[in-house]
């Protein structure tokens, strides 16, 4: 019989005889003390594939399991215990208020967050965990978009997804391809230093933003994406929470990228006075001197726009003189 056995993120291997076999578990081992890691599942309403997804990891030699609940009113929450794992209830709802409050229960030295929908393979954990348990990184989070399988994402999400990996990039200026997975790895230390603060689906935007910021070093691995089983029920909403997702990312970038966050807002401002500026001066060049309140407003939207790029210099100047103090506060420390 043929066995798939996932090696320290470099790909799989087919192994065939015995000894090689254990071979690869013990090299495996060596990296990942499984002791050390909690497998933190959000779950609403899972109970097709939360039973799978637990025995799986339990399988591979993941005991601490802890399926953080949103109120499921199915079976999720009876499964999920009958498994095997811990359940906490989270006290009010959304994916990102569950996370939040239970990053500060947990104990073990590394987290590893997957999805209860069964749309990763715990199999491919090792992928995952490994670079950090080799000091290489402090956030790993893995990439769908390598190896999709067809129909995983709807051709909506799919565009969705890449319109906000795009935004990330232009923003942050960091190469990342995939900043909305659910399928992360990171150092419990690492990810108590972040201030997240959305309680819904931004919260994975958040937590990559947040981990920019913070300076936690920050990789990405490919993984496999599969569909939803057929019959479950999404929870995201790709308009409502593409928008807050879109917004948070905006919103965060007012400390990070200060001109783009003012000079966008000021290109608005300014773009908007020009317009009306526009047709107040066609009127004019016609003879007719009037719209005297326009003129007044098209002055104000233009000065405001311009005071808005001034702001978003200063903050540029702000936040590297802000970066080369923590540069320094991190050299100090070492
Ligand atoms: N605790 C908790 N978990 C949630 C909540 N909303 C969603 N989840 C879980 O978070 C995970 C991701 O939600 P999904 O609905 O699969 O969202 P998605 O993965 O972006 O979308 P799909 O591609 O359709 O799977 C799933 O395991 C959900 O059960 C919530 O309010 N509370
Ligand atoms: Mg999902």
């Amino acid at each position: 019989m043929e066995r798939r056995v996932e090696l320290s993120g470099k790909g799989s291997y087919l192994t065939r005889p015995i000894p090689l076999f254990i071979t690869i578990i013990i090299r495996a081992d060596a990296h990942l003390s499984r002791q050390d890691v909690c497998v933190l599942i959000p779950t609403l309403n899972e109970e097709e594939s939360i039973e799978s997804v637990i025995n799986e990891f339990l399988a591979l030699g993941f005991e601490k399991i802890l399926v953080v609940d949103g109120h499921s009113t199915d079976a999720t929450v009876t499964k999920a215990q009958a498994a095997g794992a811990r359940v906490i209830l989270q006290s009010g709802s959304g994916k990102g208020q569950a996370l939040k409050e239970v990053f500060d229960a947990i104990e073990e030295k590394y987290i590893l967050l997957i999805d209860g929908d069964g749309t990763y393979l715990p199999a491919e954990a090792a992928r995952l965990l490994d670079p950090m348990l080799k000091g290489e990184a402090d956030h790993v989070v893995g990439n769908r978009f390598d190896r999709l399988q067809g129909g995983a994402l709807k051709r909506l999400n799919m565009f969705g997804n890449k319109i906000i990996n795009r935004f990330f990039v232009l923003i942050y200026g960091i190469q990342l391809n995939d900043i909305l997975s659910g399928y992360r790895a990171f150092t419990t230390e690492g990810i108590r230093l972040l201030d997240l603060s959305t309680p819904g689906f931004e919260i994975e935007s958040e937590m990559t933003v947040e981990s920019v910021k913070k300076g936690l070093r920050i990789i990405e691995v490919p993984v496999t994406y599969m569909p939803r089983a057929a019959g479950t029920r999404t929870k995201l909403n790709p308009f409502r929470d593409g928008l807050k997702i879109v917004l948070t990312i905006f919103r965060m970038a007012k400390t990070e990228n200060p001109m783009f966050f003012f000079g966008l807002i000021g290109s608005v401002f300014g773009a908007v006075g020009f317009l009306i500026g526009l047709y107040v001066l066609r009127d004019w060049l016609n003879g007719r001197i009037e719209h005297i309140p326009l003129t007044i407003l098209t002055a104000i939207l233009i000065i405001v726009g311009f005071q808005l790029f001034l702001i978003g210099m200063m903050g540029d100047v702000m936040a590297s003189l802000h970066r080369e103090m923590m540069r320094e506060i991190h050299r100090k420390k070492k």
